[in-house]
């Protein structure tokens, strides 16, 4: 990859970081030509001191989010205390590398410190929850953080039921309409959305996911639309259910972004396809806020052994995810 190298200029400081060049034009660059956010979440701000990690990541996306670090344990483990500096750490790249970011891990069942897990006391648990999302929230309006996952993973895994998280079992299912309230008030400009795993391949959850939100909507629940993660494991979603899933949000008026997308199997040709049906897919139905969790296989997340589910390599080579996802931005056509 030597006489292909690329030299970065990385954040206008005097140092040069050398990345693999990719022979194209960068996924951002196309994607602004068409007005569509293309984003990595999992970022971890410890992964930003790997210049050419951040690199890569300004370069190639103009949108991110945390992995763990907007969890409530991560920045607020204790009644009253929160500690920003990871997040600030993020919100200032992006700032700086003129990103979008999308916060995660308002409500998630993942991460609650013992101060929330204790409230037993309905009236307390919202007073808490209210306290968290203004301070998270009142600290980025305003400051790139323009979309929130209010709710991750209400439904269980496979579906049949609401998560039995510290939330359901004091609050019961309203728990959900009161984090969507909440965070209204506490960030009025932002997106608020619901972000759930797996619907686009299991129908009964993916029906399930569709009756909680309707129910949302009719009862007049601030919820800008949902975020389908999108973790892929060997099997892609049948072809029409995405187109599927956006038109049955739309007539609620509801919007359907891609949230975490990435692809665990060892076949890199099926997962080369597998990125280039879902994105060009999902752009022909309208959906124009895709990211993908992570981009590097250096910082991958899999439950697979041996699968790197992202679009570079280990050393920011891009890969058949990245050449197939480029391919399906260049070529889709914007007919607003
Ligand atoms: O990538 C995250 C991993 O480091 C954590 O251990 C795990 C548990 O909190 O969460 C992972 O991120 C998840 C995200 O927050 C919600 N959707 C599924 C993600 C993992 O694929």
């Amino acid at each position: 990859m030597k006489a292909t190298a690329l030299i970065i200029a990385l954040l206008g400081a005097a140092e040069a970081v050398y990345i693999p060049s990719t022979g194209t034009t960068s996924l951002r660059e196309e994607a602004a030509k068409k007005d569509i956010l293309i984003g990595s979440g999992a970022i971890n701000p410890a992964y930003l001191n790997d210049p050419q990690f951040a690199a890569v990541l300004a370069l190639q996306f103009n949108s991110l989010s945390p992995e763990n670090e907007g969890k409530w344990s991560f920045f607020n483990p204790a009644e009253g205390y929160y500690n920003w500096t990871s997040l600030d750490r993020l919100v200032n790249f992006a700032e700086d590398s003129n990103m979008v970011v999308k916060g995660h891990g308002l409500i998630s069942s993942c991460c609650n410190p013992d101060y929330v897990l204790n409230i037993t006391d309905p009236t307390a648990l919202r007073a808490a929850m209210t306290a968290h999302f203004e301070a998270f929230m009142h600290r980025y309006n305003g400051k790139r953080v323009d979309r929130w996952d209010v709710v991750t993973e209400a439904l269980k895994t496979q579906g049949g039921g609401l998560n039995a998280n510290i939330f359901y079992n004091v609050l019961g299912s309203g728990y959900i309409a009161d984090a969507f309230r909440i965070a209204q008030a506490a960030g009025p400009d932002a997106k608020l959305f619901i972000n759930e795993n797996l619907v686009e391949s299991l129908p009964y959850k993916r029906q399930e996911l569709y009756d909680l939100v309707s129910g949302l909507v009719a009862d007049s629940v601030p919820i800008d639309g949902v975020a389908l993660q999108m973790h892929i494991t060997e099997v892609a979603p049948i072809p029409g259910v995405i187109t599927d899933i956006v038109n049955s949000y739309k007539a609620l008026g509801l919007e359907v972004t891609i949230a975490e997308m990435d692809v665990h199997t060892l076949n890199a040709t099926l997962q080369t396809d597998i990125y280039g049906a879902v994105i060009e897919e999902a752009l022909n139905a309208g959906i124009t806020d895709i990211s993908f969790w992570g981009f590097t296989d250096k910082h991958a997340y899999t439950w697979l052994p041996g699968a790197k589910p992202l679009m570079f390599t280990e050393r920011y080579k891009p890969k058949g995810a990245f050449y197939a996802t480029h391919t399906a931005l260049t070529s889709f056509i914007n007919t607003p």
